[in-house]
């Protein structure tokens, strides 16, 4: 036993923080001579969401962290998650593997629309726990030993694990500013590299996974970005995965444009999205992968071998929410126009109290994050507990632990190659109350006073 732990419960001891620590973490090598974990997982056993959540819990910074609302859903979907749970009692029983009945025919109904296609219901779409077991059902499915995966970075992080687990290797293309001198301003002013990515294809190559509005840059692609992606995609039989969470959310007449709704695109493309993000309920995890059914049937098998099926109860209040945002769709009172008109203030607000302590963040065309170098504030990066770490992680520890304010490091979003150029950048997000915001201005004002 370790200096510091307590005996007291049933198969673990208690830490320093009062969290059961199973005894496999602490005794493995007593018990086992053999290797206990599988290959597979050597190298991702750090997780930047399970890091930063807990050290926000821990210290009870003002939160602008991992990207979720600290207000409530619309009063509709919250009603609709009641009226789920109090009526009917097939509501807490299992459901349809593949999705709840109601939520795939309103998610078929709704994008059809949207894409201006028939999407089945039944064939090509599966409901997920949040978009994360979206994408890992797809990885998994899809992608081989041996097999390549194009990124584009930055990226959101689990991109790289997944990929890793399924047996393939990513390869990244990185979106470069157009200017060297410093004026990359705007997440318009990151831009692909036709030439550069066409050089990453090689016989190797599944599949290219991208996210648009992207996270944490907030660049949206435009058609004529995401057509050059399509026709390599189709020149080389490559499978496009389309990570689209933060789909409603697009500022200054960017519009969201679906790569799968291009010439060619629908029959190789998984899009994936999130009712978290759309519907400001993180919490629900509820997410799906919609597609041609050829592939979707793979991501199924995944899914019924695992998971096998997501809360009823969430998947019909998401139901009743895309029911409603068909009839309002395009009017006034539509969750999906009202959400990005309260974020672009925020934004705008985020943007100018870094900009008034003289910071240069890149403005978001999408999305509700922002990041900005703060290498020109100052830091006392004397904490022995954080040093060896990347500049940009104990610059966030920081802040936590010394100023009370959490943020989340850009340099997890880049590839090793390219962790180093954005070490001095951090993440805000902006999809908190504006009380929460006004906190986190005065940190950043007092902070940039004491230089
Ligand atoms: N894809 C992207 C691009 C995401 O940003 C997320 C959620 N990210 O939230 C953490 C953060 O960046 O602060 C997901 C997928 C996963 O979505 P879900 O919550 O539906 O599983």
């Amino acid at each position: 036993m370790q200096p510091g732990m307590v005996r007291g419960t049933v198969g673990g001891v208690i830490n320093y923080c009062n969290r059961v620590v199973p005894i496999s973490c602490c005794a493995a090598k007593a018990i086992m001579s053999r290797r206990l974990h599988a290959r597979r997982l050597d190298g991702i056993d750090k997780n930047i969401w399970v890091e930063f959540t807990q050290l926000a819990a821990d210290y009870k910074p003002v939160n602008l962290g991992q990207g979720f609302p600290d207000f409530s859903p619309p009063a509709f979907i919250q009603e609709a998650f009641c009226k789920a749970v109090s009526g009917d009692c097939s509501m807490h029983q299992y459901t349809r593997a593949f999705g709840h009945p109601h939520l795939v025919k309103n998610l078929a109904k709704f994008f059809g629309r949207v894409m201006d296609r028939d999407v089945d219901p039944f064939e090509d779409i599966l409901v997920t726990v949040g978009a994360y077991q979206a994408l890992f059902c797809t990885f998994q499915a899809l992608i081989d030993e041996g097999d390549e995966v194009i990124v584009i970075e930055p990226f959101f992080d689990c991109y790289q694990p997944m990929v890793k687990m399924a047996g393939g290797t990513t390869v990244y293309v990185p979106l470069r500013p157009k200017t060297n001198d410093g004026k990359a301003l705007s997440s318009a002013d990151w831009v692909l590299n036709a030439e550069e990515l066409e050089s990453k294809f090689t016989p190797r190559t599944k599949a290219l996974v991208f996210n648009t509005p992207n996270n944490p840059l907030g660049k949206v692609f435009q058609r004529e970005e995401l057509k050059v992606i399509a026709d390599l995609c189709v020149k080389h039989d490559v499978i496009c995965i389309s990570d689209e969470v933060y789909e409603w959310l697009t500022y200054d007449g960017n519009k969201h444009v679906k790569i799968a709704s291009l010439p060619g695109m629908w029959e190789r493309t998984v899009t994936i999205g999130s009712a978290g993000k759309t519907f400001s309920a993180t919490g629900w995890k509820v997410g799906w992968a919609m597609g041609s059914g050829h592939i979707l049937k793979h991501l199924k098998t995944v899914h019924q071998n695992s998971v096998y099926h997501c809360a009823t109860a969430a998947q019909e209040a998401v139901a009743a929410g895309f029911q409603r945002e068909y009839e309002c769709f395009g009017k006034e009172d539509s969750y999906f126009l009202q959400l990005p008109a309260t974020l672009h203030h925020k934004r705008l607000r985020l943007a100018k109290c870094l900009q008034s302590v003289g910071l240069q963040p890149i403005l978001p065309q999408g999305g509700y994050f922002m990041i900005a170098d703060v290498s020109s504030l100052k830091v006392d990066l004397t904490d022995p507990t954080t040093a060896g770490e990347p500049y940009d992680y104990r610059i966030v520890k920081w802040l936590i632990k010394e100023k009370g304010l959490a943020t989340i490091p850009v340099s997890a979003f880049f590839s090793p190659e390219h962790q180093k150029d954005f070490q001095n950048y951090i993440r805000f997000c902006f999809v908190k109350e504006d009380s929460t915001l006004k906190a986190a201005e005065d940190i950043i004002q007092q902070w940039s006073e004491k230089k």
